[in-house]
């Protein structure tokens, strides 16, 4: 049996992330590929996930204990990693919106310093395709809902896409205009998802290193 592919989704806070990694679900799903959706952080993780939760409605500032911070986003990914090994390995996608890339970029954004922003991550599952969901910082900032959590400012986010980047030049990163309206950016999204599935499915999975 093929193992299950990992697609991650990752961009600015109402880059349209959510709603897509939802009709990809769905999609694959409907067509017979069993996907799991999971999002990070995941705030139903009973360990990690009421903290912060706490945290992003509730911080004074954003960079109110940022290491300490960085390191329970860190361990939500470690706590989920079991059940999303598994379910790769039982044949089963599984579509993540954030991972890793959100946790550098956001804590970097912060001032945490690169070796540890980077160096929670080592061992966990890379991804094998990011959807990077290209949108400028000020387009964001005029979306429904923006500015609700600690973390959505302009200014921030404009210094997260910035600091997320760093990673444009990996094999795994694929941009993805998400200025478009719903339909064309799922769309898009379809066909990447189906080729990476294709692809990725016969390619053994790998660790972030250091
Ligand atoms: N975020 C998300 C981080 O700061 N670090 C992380 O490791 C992750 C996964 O949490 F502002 C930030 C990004 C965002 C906030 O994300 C909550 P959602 O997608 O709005 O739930």
């Amino acid at each position: 049996m093929p193992r299950g592919v990992f697609i991650v989704f990752e961009g600015l806070d109402r880059s349209g992330k959510t709603t897509q990694t939802e009709k990809l679900t769905d999609y694959l799903n409907s067509i017979g590929k069993k996907t799991i959706l999971q999002r990070f952080p995941d705030r139903a993780e009973p360990v990690t996930g009421p903290a912060i939760n706490n945290y992003l409605l509730n911080a004074k500032s954003i960079g109110e204990q940022k290491e300490g911070m960085h390191l329970l986003f860190a361990a939500n990914r470690w706590f989920l990693a079991e059940g999303i090994e598994a379910a790769l390995a039982a044949g089963t996608n599984v579509v993540a919106d954030r991972y890793s890339f959100s946790g550098v970029s956001y804590s970097l954004s912060k001032g945490v310093p690169q070796a540890f922003a980077a160096s929670p991550e080592i061992g966990l599952l890379r991804p094998d395709i990011v959807l990077f969901f290209d949108v400028d910082a000020a387009t964001v900032a005029q979306r429904g809902g923006f500015g609700d959590e600690v973390m959505e400012k302009a200014e921030f986010q404009a210094l997260v896409k910035q600091n997320m980047s760093q990673f444009a030049d990996k094999d795994f990163w694929t941009p993805i205009d998400a200025n478009k309206t719903i339909d064309e950016v799922h769309e898009n999204v379809k066909i990447i998802a189906e080729k990476a599935i294709a692809t990725a499915s016969e390619l053994p999975l790998r660790r972030f290193e250091p």
